[in-house]
């Protein structure tokens, strides 16, 4: 199995760094105590680009030795030198561009790189309060006590062939995926389940673990304390 499909059904935990928060949070002591918090991979994403990403990745790449894995919000964050890419689709939304659209505009020069690539049906989850992500997508997040629709959304990824689902609450969401959700979502497909969005303490990665995720994304939790999770 490739290193980091493996990564993401066997590895518990990724930590999400956003390089566009360069300066304003301690990004190299996240990535410092990356490990030591029990991540087994480094997701790179945000919502905005305002840097040069291909230098980020290689200066995160020289920090630490977990894969470097893009979480894109756009097909403007791409870059060859990370490990892998989450090629996402979001399946809860009818909006064309984040469907499609932007996975057009960047397929030939992904396809010439050698990231590996998976394929991943992303769910939007009411996390209680507006996202950068539901605005930036403009589409309506599932709410969040419609598990159904949940289930449904990702059987339906399953079907057209995506390797894995991201239930995702949104970054800095108030509530993170109902513990339900996860287990019902769960019960239905056989491809890695990952979750985020919202997930402020161990006790809540814990639990999301429990419910049936594969594996938990936090961010920005740990730009408020990057020793949150380091096991002493
Ligand atoms: C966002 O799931 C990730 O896409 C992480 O969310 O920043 O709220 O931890 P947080």
């Amino acid at each position: 199995m490739a290193l980091v499909y493996d990564k993401i059904c066997h590895g518990s935990l990724a930590i999400l760094i956003d390089p566009d928060k360069e300066g304003s949070v301690d990004i190299d002591k996240i990535i410092e105590n990356a490990e030591k918090s029990g991540a087994s991979l480094l997701f790179v994403g945000g919502s905005l680009v305002n840097s040069p990403l291909h230098e980020f990745v290689e200066r995160v790449k020289r920090m630490t030795s977990l894969p470097v894995v893009l979480f894109p919000g756009s097909a403007m964050q791409f870059s060859p030198k990370a490990d892998g890419i989450l090629f996402l689709s979001l399946i809860s939304g009818r909006n064309p561009e984040f469907l499609i659209g932007q996975h057009v505009n960047v397929a030939a020069m992904v396809k010439q790189s050698n990231i590996e690539v998976i394929p991943t049906g992303y769910i939007l989850v009411d996390g209680g309060t507006p996202t950068s992500v539901q605005y930036m997508s403009q589409t309506m997040p599932i709410p969040s006590n419609k598990h159904e629709i949940a289930v449904s959304t990702a059987i339906a990824g399953e079907l057209l062939g995506l390797k894995a689902i991201y239930l995702e609450a949104g970054s800095g969401a108030l509530n993170p995926v109902p513990l339900k959700m996860i287990e019902k979502v769960k019960e239905n497909i056989s491809i890695p389940l990952i979750v985020g969005g919202g997930i402020k303490t161990p006790q809540q990665v814990t639990y999301a673990l429990s419910a049936g995720a594969n594996l938990v994304v936090v961010g920005n939790a740990l730009e408020k304390n990057p020793l949150l999770l380091t096991r002493s």
